[in-house]
């Protein structure tokens, strides 16, 4: 049976881990946080997603192991983080050489080396085949790199894993198909073999046109505020039109791939990505929208203190406990900069402390406000409309249905 060594037990590389072993693949799992290891050799997972757990259930079943150390295996799959560098935008791959390189410590010829994590196109070819030559071996004889970027979404990511269609790069065809019947054991999408660029671009070009789409919301979202139009009447309108589907306006865009992602593309194109480079822009403007458009209303509505306001939602987006890059977070660090404290903060999702003046209870950050902001449209606050019927509301993400509230 094919052995498959899965480095990075993360957001992609757990669900996709304990699936192939949930489908019978004899699977090892490895991470260099000892903490997250140990939790896991106890059968306790440090995210939650539906389905996640039973899942688990089955991989423990068909004894998925895990462990600091890199395994002898036949295939290792790397789903490392690739954030972006601040200082000229282009992918920080020195994780995923960090996994190739100690991969190379333990493989033998032949193996495989399966990159999930977004890299931008041509990372492979100028950055990790070098490496490996570097070391005396030829990549394609003595081991073989395969592309196989992740679609999930979070909050949703067990369904899209089995359902999803699926993108393989790979300079030899059979070895892309090897990895295509790997990942078949438990993917009913279409699976595609491509060559290495076109799937390296191709994961990118996807997220990068949904951070487009959104800005378009967003700016428009801007340009209604000026004029005092309703947005969200005017794309419900401008939808019904067989061939328009505008996104929705929200107070930023958080996660670790729509606001990443694009600016590879930023970087390694500058003068040519500039409608990507726009778009990055207003996304990331929009935090400091949400903070004018506070201000307006607390002068309205005679609130003097920042204390006396409570921002509602810490995840990027509504319904999981994921806070990477999230608008709060932004907001939060543009307040800083404009010297502004005392904000209260609270999201029912995220029970550790990791910012100030954060609550654990919803009743008392209720009590100690006059005023909400709702950044992240959870079901939670959708179920608990009646407790702020009494406050002043500033909804970012259109989930409101009380009498007075305001809107971007
Ligand atoms: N957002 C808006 N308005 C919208 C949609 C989203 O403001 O209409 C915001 C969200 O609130 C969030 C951010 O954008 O802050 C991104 O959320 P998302 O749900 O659009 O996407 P992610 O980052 O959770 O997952 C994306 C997905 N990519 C695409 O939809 C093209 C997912 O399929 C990818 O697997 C994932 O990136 C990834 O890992 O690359």
């Amino acid at each position: 049976m094919v052995k498959v060594n899965v480095i990075g037990l993360g957001y992609i590389g757990l669900p996709t881990a304990i699936m192939l072993a949930a489908h019978g693949t004899d699977v090892v799992g490895t991470d260099i946080n000892m903490g997250l290891v140990e939790q896991l050799k106890n059968h306790i997972i440090h995210f939650n997603e539906s389905g996640m757990m039973e899942l688990f259930d089955q991989a423990i079943a068909h004894q998925i192991q895990f462990s600091n150390e890199y395994q002898k295996a036949d295939i290792y799959i790397i789903a490392v983080p690739t954030p972006y560098l601040r200082r000229d935008k282009k992918v920080d791959a020195s994780y995923v050489l960090k996994a190739v390189e100690q991969v190379l410590n333990v493989c033998v010829k032949g193996n495989i080396i399966v990159i999930e994590s977004t890299v931008s196109p041509g990372t492979i070819h100028k950055c990790i085949y070098p490496f490996i030559q570097a070391r005396g071996l030829k990549c394609g004889e003595d081991i073989h790199i395969v592309h196989a970027p992740e679609r999930i979404i979070p909050g949703c990511m067990i369904k899209e894993l089995e359902c999803n269609n699926r993108t393989i790069g790979a300079d030899d065809v059979r070895i892309g198909n090897r990895i295509k019947m790997l990942y078949q054991t438990f993917c009913k999408g279409d699976i595609v073999v491509t060559d290495l660029r076109t799937a390296e671009m191709t994961k990118v070009v996807e997220n990068t046109y949904r951070d487009i789409n959104i800005a378009f919301a967003n700016e428009l979202a801007k340009i209604c505020r000026a004029d005092d139009m309703d947005v969200y009447e005017i794309i419900r309108i401008a939808n019904m039109h067989p061939r328009v589907n505008i996104l929705a306006p929200g107070p930023g865009v958080g996660g670790h791939c729509i606001s990443v992602d694009p600016w590879f593309l930023v970087g390694d194109y500058p003068g040519l990505a500039n409608i990507v480079l726009a778009a990055r822009k207003i996304n990331d403007s929009m935090p400091e929208f949400v903070l004018e458009r506070m201000s307006e209303i607390m002068e309205k509505e005679g609130i003097k203190e920042t204390g006396k306001i409570g921002l509602y939602g810490l995840t990027y987006k509504e319904d999981v406990d994921d806070i990477r890059e999230s608008p709060t977070l932004q907001l939060l660090a543009c307040m800083k900069r404009h010297l502004a404290s005392g904000i209260k903060v609270y999201d029912p999702y995220v029970k550790g402390c990791i910012v100030e003046n954060q609550y654990q209870d919803f009743g008392e950050f209720l009590n100690d406000i006059d005023m909400i902001v709702i950044m992240t449209g959870h079901t939670h606050i959708i179920g608990n409309m009646d407790q702020i019927r009494d406050k002043v509301v500033l909804d970012t993400r259109n989930v409101c249905n009380v009498e007075k509230v305001y809107k971007l």
